[in-house]
């Protein structure tokens, strides 16, 4: 994703400091003064209209980002709010643009042109201060978007269940590469995003870390959303329940859990009984992430749901 080649975004300060010393630099070696003044007028304002236009071309347009991570953005700091921002920098970038030209101008023909020079500076630095909340804030953003796992548009697998079930086992388990542990702002664990070949296809799977194991009714809103966010990923979920118990929750509790998933999302939800080398659970899927027994048949049996996404994709798309 290119989140995570945004650059940071500086302060209105950091701006002035950088474009104030460039147009000084550049003035060194002018020998007629006044000429000078004008110059770093102009000098002033073209930099400080670059930099404001480069930061604004550094965030991807939001109408256009996948809706994973436009939901994230909207959920934590809401879609018009960060639009808003990014608009008040690109009107301050307008305003050096518009009204640099004129500064330089009337820097020349006054009578002091040192005065006007840091009238002019002035006038520049309190827009770009204007705006000082709005680059704190596209900043906040970028440091939390910059680290959001990579997901994509293909088959995906969601994992759900109670801690300690063994959700990012079986994900490092079955990724054929070092899965990626990204963190999602939702929760305090790092998330983990692993793929695995399948023939010339690709499965993606997801963790969900202290999302899915509360009951609906104690979730606040802002939870609700942020699961949502990642059901949405989902072609099917995968529900890992702990027969052994060992995960702290009875077989009753994880069970509820199960229902409760099911019942709450509108995909197909496939449950599998982990942990089969301390105890098995019948009527249901059941593997072992540290034995590799019954794992190889949990992906079969997940694949079924790739050809009927496949099928539900192609009939979105005609
Ligand atoms: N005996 C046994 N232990 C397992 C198995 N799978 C996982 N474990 C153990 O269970 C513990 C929890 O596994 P994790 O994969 O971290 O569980 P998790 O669901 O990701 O937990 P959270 O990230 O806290 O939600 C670890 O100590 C694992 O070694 C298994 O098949 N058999
Ligand atoms: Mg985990």
């Amino acid at each position: 994703m290119e989140f995570e080649r945004i650059p940071t975004v500086p302060t209105a300060d950091e701006i002035l400091d950088r474009c104030l010393r460039r147009a000084a630099l550049k003035m060194r070696l002018k020998k007629n003064k006044d000429r000078a003044n004008e110059e770093f007028v102009r000098a002033v304002s073209q930099a400080i209209h670059d930099r404001l236009v480069r930061i604004v071309r550094s965030f991807p347009e939001l109408n256009e980002i996948p809706p994973f991570y436009r939901d994230i953005v909207d959920i934590m700091w809401g879609l018009d709010r960060v639009k808003k921002s990014l608009g008040a920098i690109g009107w301050a970038a307008r305003w050096a643009r518009t009204h640099g030209p004129g500064l330089a101008y009337q820097t020349r023909k006054a009578e002091d042109t040192a005065v006007l020079r840091k009238r002019a500076v002035a006038r520049l630095s309190s827009v770009v201060h204007q705006i000082d909340e709005d680059l704190l804030f596209l900043n906040e953003i970028r440091n939390v978007v910059r680290k959001l796992p990579h997901v994509s548009d293909e088959f995906t697998v969601v994992v759900a269940g109670y801690p300690n079930v063994g959700k990012s086992s079986f994900i490092r388990l079955v990724s054929s590469a070092d899965p990626e542990v990204a963190s999602y702002p939702f929760t305090t664990r790092g998330i983990i995003v692993g793929h695995r070949m399948v023939g010339d296809e690709r499965i993606q799977f997801i963790d969900t870390p202290g999302l899915l194991e509360r009951a609906p009714e104690e979730r606040n809103a802002i939870e609700r959303q942020a699961m949502t966010a990642i059901i949405n990923l989902a072609d099917v979920i995968l529900c890992i329940l702990d027969a052994s118990e060992h995960c702290g929750y009875s077989i009753e509790e994880q069970v509820r859990l199960l229902h409760d998933i099911e019942a709450l999302v509108d995909k197909p939800v496939v449950a599998v009984v982990n942990k089969s080398d301390l105890a098995y659970f019948d009527g249901y899927l059941n593997m072992s992430t540290e034995t590799g027994e019954g794992v190889n048949e949990v992906i079969d049996h997940l694949l079924h749901f790739r050809k009927r996404s496949q099928q539900e994709r192609k009939a979105v798309t005609g």
